[in-house]
């Protein structure tokens, strides 16, 4: 089955009773047993729900893995990837990354006793720099939001093959449209469905697809033991968005090209970020390991915070939201919003400055966005 066919029919056979063409909502706690010991397959939909599993399955066969895992939002499928380490195991971050990603490391784990380090994410040779004795998770966001960087998952791969530890990519910003991490020899991939996959900013979800038996296995006893599940009709929703995935991303991307091209003239703005420019650092590797480049784009604003309120101010069809990934376009202020959560000695370091605006370029006409930024841009 093609890609396009299994966004549609991946985990989504008709309704055995009814044939109904879409998987029902099985808006349901708990099921009937025929006798002790003696059920039908679901016993309780914390542990399964049949709308959750078709989400499951569809993920496992977007993603190329096994098995698929879905979660109450894109931080608590996170949260099931850490539930695998321990007291004292080390964990090698890229080091520009989701802002809650950042603060879930920070605040939760290290104060459980995980040690967690950060490498820049352009560079692979900076990961195995940071490999220690203990370190059992390598973590990449690729692209990576806010800068778009992009991180070489085969160099990842390897590394991580080499010291025995896992490597996990959040697969948020391309979904499995663009990149496939584990045809290029991750073990898990993560993601925010709230964002692309779900597609219509109408629901918070998160996603594992898990390459490895033994993983899943973990991951899906931390699934039902912790509860970080999603309703059945989140899930529904999910699946409902999926299915449109590869004709919203064409169009996504298609949008994105023009905004970026119009940005890296214009004489207000210091530098675009967008990996399908031929001048973004990441442009081979991403043309190499990547079928399309996405959505998403930032740049810097020459006047810094001044600019920027003057710039969200003016706009009418971009929305100033936390977010991306839904049909209509949002704007963001990563300092403040998204990324407030890393501290500002550790922002600045990293590239988030006070200028920095990040696009979800939405799949409304070009034209009407580009007017849209040109207006609020005009200094
Ligand atoms: O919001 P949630 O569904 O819990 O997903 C967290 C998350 C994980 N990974 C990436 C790459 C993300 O971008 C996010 C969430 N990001 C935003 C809300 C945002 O505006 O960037």
């Amino acid at each position: 089955m093609k890609f396009e066919t299994k966004l549609i029919h991946a985990g989504q056979k008709a309704d055995k009773q009814t044939g109904s063409v879409n998987v029902p909502v099985y808006q349901t706690s708990t099921y009937k047993q025929d006798a002790i010991g003696r059920d039908r397959g679901w016993e309780y939909s914390r542990s399964g729900n049949p709308t959750r599993k078709a989400l499951e399955d569809c993920i496992a066969a977007l993603e190329g893995a096994k098995y698929g895992l879905a979660f109450a939002s894109g931080l608590a499928a996170g949260t099931a990837v850490l539930s695998l380490l321990k007291k004292g195991d080390h964990v090698v971050a890229g080091d520009d990354l989701y802002g809650g990603t950042y603060r879930l490391f920070e605040k939760v784990f290290r104060k459980w006793g995980l040690e967690i380090s950060y490498a820049d994410s352009k560079d692979p040779a900076s990961f195995k720099k940071a490999l220690r004795r203990n370190t059992r998770l390598i973590w990449a966001e690729t692209p990576t939001n806010p800068l778009l960087s992009i991180t070489d998952m085969a160099a990842l791969a390897e590394i991580a093959g080499k010291a025995k530890a896992i490597l996990a990519v959040d697969n948020t910003f391309a979904t499995p449209y663009f990149q496939k991490p584990i045809e290029l020899g991750a073990q898990l991939v993560v993601h925010s469905s709230t964002k692309y996959l779900g597609g219509h900013s109408d629901v918070i979800g998160g996603l594992l697809a898990v390459a490895d038996k033994e993983l899943y296995e973990g991951i899906k006893f931390y699934q039902n033991a912790a509860g970080a599940v999603p309703g059945p009709w989140d899930a529904w929703l999910t699946l409902r968005g999926i299915k449109t995935l590869a004709v919203r991303m064409n169009a996504h991307e298609a949008n994105a090209f023009k905004v970026a091209t119009f940005l890296r003239g214009h004489p207000e703005i210091l530098k675009v970020y967008y990996p399908g420019l031929e001048e973004h650092p990441g442009h081979v590797l991403a043309a190499r390991q990547m079928t399309g480049f996405g959505g998403m784009v930032s740049f810097e604003l020459k006047g810094g915070r001044k600019a920027a309120d003057s710039f969200f101010k003016k706009l009418k069809i971009f929305t100033l939201a936390e977010s991306l990934g839904g049909v209509e376009s949002l704007a963001c202020y990563p300092a403040t919003m998204t990324h407030a959560a890393i501290p500002e000695k550790e922002r600045l370091k990293r590239g988030i400055t006070a200028g920095l605006v990040r696009l979800s370029v939405g799949i409304e006409n070009p034209e009407d966005l580009i007017r849209d930024l040109a207006r609020a841009l005009k200094a």
